[in-house]
């Protein structure tokens, strides 16, 4: 959520305006801790995963409440370390497209009321405060595994577009090697996984390894694994079934992975997908830099 998320988009997702696709990639703070959580505290055993695993039933957990809360706190940290730390990415968007976004609620007198993001933006206006509970955790790096092999000659060839129902592994070429530290500073090496096609009734869940083959021998808490795709089922309430096509794309930081894997120098980026719930098809994969 630090490292990973160094520019507004890669925290809150890309930009979705209208007449574009409806689903351009959550960012991470969408993907874990938001998504993820939800489905951990959801019923595995239940058809959709209820009551947290999905849209139409998370509300009825009393646990939407505090995750929900817990997730805006995570938002305040996430700018108090761009504001205290020097992650200069770390701010809010600042498109009046974002900012004019408007939503309709009914106040306490039962009354509709339209509020604008921008009306949102500041917890002091809306009267509330987060405790500060400090970052112990704010330099602290995964530990990269040890044992896990970087034999290239293990690499098959895989043809795109791709459908993950097994572990693939993927060497995608970085338009650029080395970086200075003064172009790291100013825009971000991002894999972008393109074209991620699910069914949208369904719980879909991948994971993305860079540089481990062997993605079994890194542990949870792993530098390799650099992140999860995770979207919740929302199934049709009118019951008529699957089939309903969700198109969206995904982004993962590099820079300071890269740099922990001690891969700076490496032309290319060892990617593995391991699927983990659900169909996914994907279009391709490509490192981009991203200012913003
Ligand atoms: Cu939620």
């Amino acid at each position: 959520m630090i490292g990973n998320a160094a520019l507004p988009s890669l925290f809150h997702g890309q930009p979705f305006r209208a007449g574009q696709s409806d689903k351009p990639g959550p960012g991470t703070v969408e993907l874990s801790p938001h998504n993820t959580v939800h489905t951990w505290t959801g019923d595995i055993a239940l058809t959709n995963v209820e009551n947290m695993g999905t849209y139409y039933s998370a509300g009825r957990d009393p646990l939407f409440y505090p995750h929900h809360s817990n997730i805006d706190r995570l938002w305040e940290a996430w700018r108090e370390v761009g504001a205290t730390h020097g992650y200069r990415g770390h701010v809010d968007f600042t498109d009046p497209d974002w900012l004019d976004s408007s939503f309709l609620f009914y106040d306490e007198e039962s009354r509709l009321v339209r509020i604008t993001v921008g009306d949102v933006l500041d917890t002091e206006k809306l009267r509330y405060k987060f405790d500060g509970v400090g970052m112990p955790w704010l330099d602290a790096r995964p530990p990269t595994t040890s044992n896990v092999s970087k034999n290239k000659a293990l690499l098959k060839s895989v043809r795109f577009p791709l459908s993950l129902h097994k572990v693939v592994t993927v060497e995608v070429r970085r338009p650029q090697v080395l970086q200075s530290t003064q172009e790291k500073e100013a825009r971000e090496e991002v894999l972008v996984i393109e074209g991620i096609e699910t069914d949208g009734t369904e719980m879909v869940k991948f994971d993305i390894y860079v540089n481990a083959m062997e993605h079994e021998k890194v542990e949870l808490s792993g530098r390799e694994l650099a992140g999860s795709y995770m979207c919740l089922s929302h199934p049709r309430i009118d019951g008529t079934g699957k089939g309903m096509i969700v198109e969206t794309s995904m982004r993962v930081a590099l820079n300071e992975l890269l740099e922990d894997l001690n891969a700076d120098g490496n032309e290319t980026v060892t990617v593995t997908l391991v699927p983990r719930h659900g169909k996914v098809k994907i279009r391709s994969l490509r490192i981009v830099y991203m200012v913003e």
